[in-house]
């Protein structure tokens, strides 16, 4: 017995990670649907060790759907998640389409799963830089109160899609070969400028806003105050693409409301937190690495130290796979949180 479960986006980076992560974790389903935009309909996809043939995604796709993970885009989410709702399905969004929405809830399993209860038939799955930082964020804020947050990140190209990934391969190439190569993807496809990728930093993710930061730095602004409830709570963010394939990086400063915390108190108390697992060890030059957390579901957390100068600031670095944590995993995880607190009919 289980639940009929219908992934949208089931060919993209995202959607083929949602599908490994319901197998590995061996969701209940009675049914698995594969959907897609109708140029990808008609992939064969192993789940199981059953072939699933990918079908187009209609509004009629969702009749007798329980839960509907959706990562194909904002546009078709839009379109298609009220239809999956108005057929009975819970639909979990990992697009940015419902996210800042006051009647859908913004989720992370490990902060905020009590908000479940008050969805409307949409969950939204938060963006992938910020998910990991909450998660590291959140034990601290618990116990030390929280009143901080400056974050720079160094984002992998997957969080770009496929095609970016292999704009880095093939520009890497281009260089090493001494040959020729036309930017056509990063920073942001539909923007006017594109820059090379490989050997590079770019410091722009998604297009920039009327008061110079990017959509994807509003993005960990906006969602961290949203997920923690704390409109109070100063945030500010800068966010780079680096040439690293899959796993964002960020450089966290925060600083608490507790006097008298040390980096030791931090430390313990992260080595314990959900979700978390700490890598610090500067002696023996343990610290996590993107490379290194690839293809893992958790929040690698390292480098924490007290700052210099300011008595409540702390400085940590922060590390996960952004299409697991980031996107699928997180997704499956509201899906087996909405199981468990019995929200799905
Ligand atoms: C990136 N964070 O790394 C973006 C990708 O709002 O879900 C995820 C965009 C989103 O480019």
């Amino acid at each position: 017995t289980g639940f009929n479960v219908a992934v949208v986006g089931a060919t993209g980076a995202v959607g083929q990670q949602m599908i490994k992560t319901l197998e590995s974790r061996d969701f209940p389903i009675s049914k698995l649907t594969l959907l897609s935009s109708k140029r990808s309909a008609g992939t064969k996809v192993t789940y199981k060790d059953t072939e699933i043939t990918v079908e187009e995604a209609t509004p009629e796709s969702f009749k007798g759907i329980d839960i509907a993970l959706f990562s194909a885009g904002g546009g078709v989410s839009k379109e298609l998640a009220p239809h999956a709702v108005s057929h009975g399905a819970i639909v979990v969004d990992n697009t940015s389409a419902f996210r800042m929405d006051e009647n859908v809830p913004l989720v992370v399993p490990e902060v905020n799963e009590e908000d479940l209860h008050k969805h409307n038939g949409i969950i939204a799955n938060p963006n992938c830089s910020t998910i990991q930082m909450v998660v590291a964020l959140q034990p601290l804020r618990e116990k030390y109160g929280l009143s901080k947050v400056l974050v720079s990140t160094y984002q992998a190209v997957s969080g770009s899609g496929a095609a970016a990934v292999e704009e880095l391969h093939s520009q890497t190439k281009a260089i090493i070969n001494e040959e020729s190569f036309e930017p056509a993807i990063l920073p942001v496809k539909s923007d006017k400028k594109h820059y090379q990728i490989a050997f590079n930093a770019i410091p722009q993710i998604d297009v920039f806003t009327e008061n110079g930061f990017t959509y994807e730095e509003m993005k960990m602004i906006n969602e961290t105050k949203k997920i923690m409830h704390d409109e109070n709570l100063k945030v500010a963010a800068t966010c780079v693409r680096i040439p690293v394939a899959t796993g964002h990086s960020e450089s966290v400063y925060f600083e608490v409301d507790a006097a008298d915390v040390t980096a030791s108190d931090v430390q313990s108390l992260l080595k314990a937190a959900p979700g978390v697992i700490l890598q610090d060890d500067i002696q023996n030059q343990v610290y996590p690495m993107p490379a290194d957390c690839v293809g893992q579901n958790d929040v690698f957390v390292g480098r924490i130290r007290k700052d210099l100068d300011a008595e409540n600031g702390f400085h940590m670095w922060v590390v996960s796979d952004n299409l697991l944590k980031g996107a699928a995993w997180n997704s499956v995880q509201i899906a087996e949180s909405l199981v468990k607190l019995g929200l799905v009919k």
